[in-house]
């Protein structure tokens, strides 16, 4: 489909990055054209910079010109502007639209900040009480799904019947859990601590639509071990007193 307005829709994106895979799938989910712009995050667009002065971040959606930032925010807009659209991606109940931003919420509020921690952590100590926080994210999460497969009756998504805005959320990540273990060795979602997750990721990765945005996970791994090793490196040349 080519909605109405759809043709002056652009990207401007990072191939590894999972906030603009949310926006990618959502576009392709819907439907909607759109045209893909890589930027360098070395040495970024004059465009992406007028477009997003806060943060100097990808992505950025334009729509006739005009930017929309900030990945879940670009994924409702595109929810509104494009109703005609199917799938919605949020409930049409209120109380459902609060659960579904109250869980896209918390991937990025525990489970990506408890992720991170686990690369920035200074000590061993600190390291594993990160990985502890970070699966424990992946287990609410786990209960989550649950509650949405038994409320909705349907095996699946978060969204009940079909994929929405917390499968989105989740589903820019689904590249970063495939590429973690052969990168770090740590798993993030094990089919035998998590199997509705596990379950779930097969299915995100097998849409049509995440299919046509998801970046190699063999290039997403090699970039991780080279990061890994510069800075190991950098740890180990670095003075004492900064370590
Ligand atoms: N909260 C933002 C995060 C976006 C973000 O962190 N983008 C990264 C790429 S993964 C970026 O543009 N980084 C460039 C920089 O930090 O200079 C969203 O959801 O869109």
């Amino acid at each position: 489909m080519d909605a109405a307005g759809a043709r002056e829709l652009k990207v401007l994106g990072a191939w590894a990055s999972p906030f603009v895979l949310r926006v990618r799938v959502a576009l392709h989910l819907k439907g909607l054209d759109y045209e893909y712009v890589e930027e360098d995050l070395t040495n970024k667009s004059e465009l992406l910079l007028a477009s997003n002065p806060v943060h100097e971040k990808v992505p950025v959606l334009l729509h006739a010109g005009k930017p929309v930032c900030e990945s879940m925010l670009i994924v409702e807009y595109l929810d509104e502007a494009f109703a005609g659209a199917s799938p919605p991606l949020l409930p049409a109940d209120p109380h459902g639209r609060a659960a579904a931003r109250f869980w896209a919420a918390y991937v990025d509020g525990e489970l990506l900040s408890s992720w991170l921690a686990i690369h920035a952590a200074g000590t061993e100590d600190d390291k594993a009480a990160a990985v502890a926080r970070t699966l424990a994210a992946v287990d609410a999460l786990e209960g989550a799904l649950a509650d949405a497969e038994q409320r909705s009756g349907c095996e699946g998504w978060f969204g009940g019947e079909g994929v929405g805005f917390v499968d989105l959320a989740l589903g820019g990540f689904v590249p970063a859990i495939q590429a973690s273990e052969p990168t770090t060795g740590l798993r993030i979602v094990d089919p035998a601590r998590t199997p509705r997750l596990a379950a779930w990721v097969d299915r995100f990765r097998a849409l049509h639509a995440a299919r046509a945005a998801m970046p190699p996970i063999d290039r997403l791994v090699e970039m991780g071990k080279k990061r890994l090793t510069e800075a190991h490196a950098a740890a180990a040349g670095a003075p004492e007193a900064s370590k």
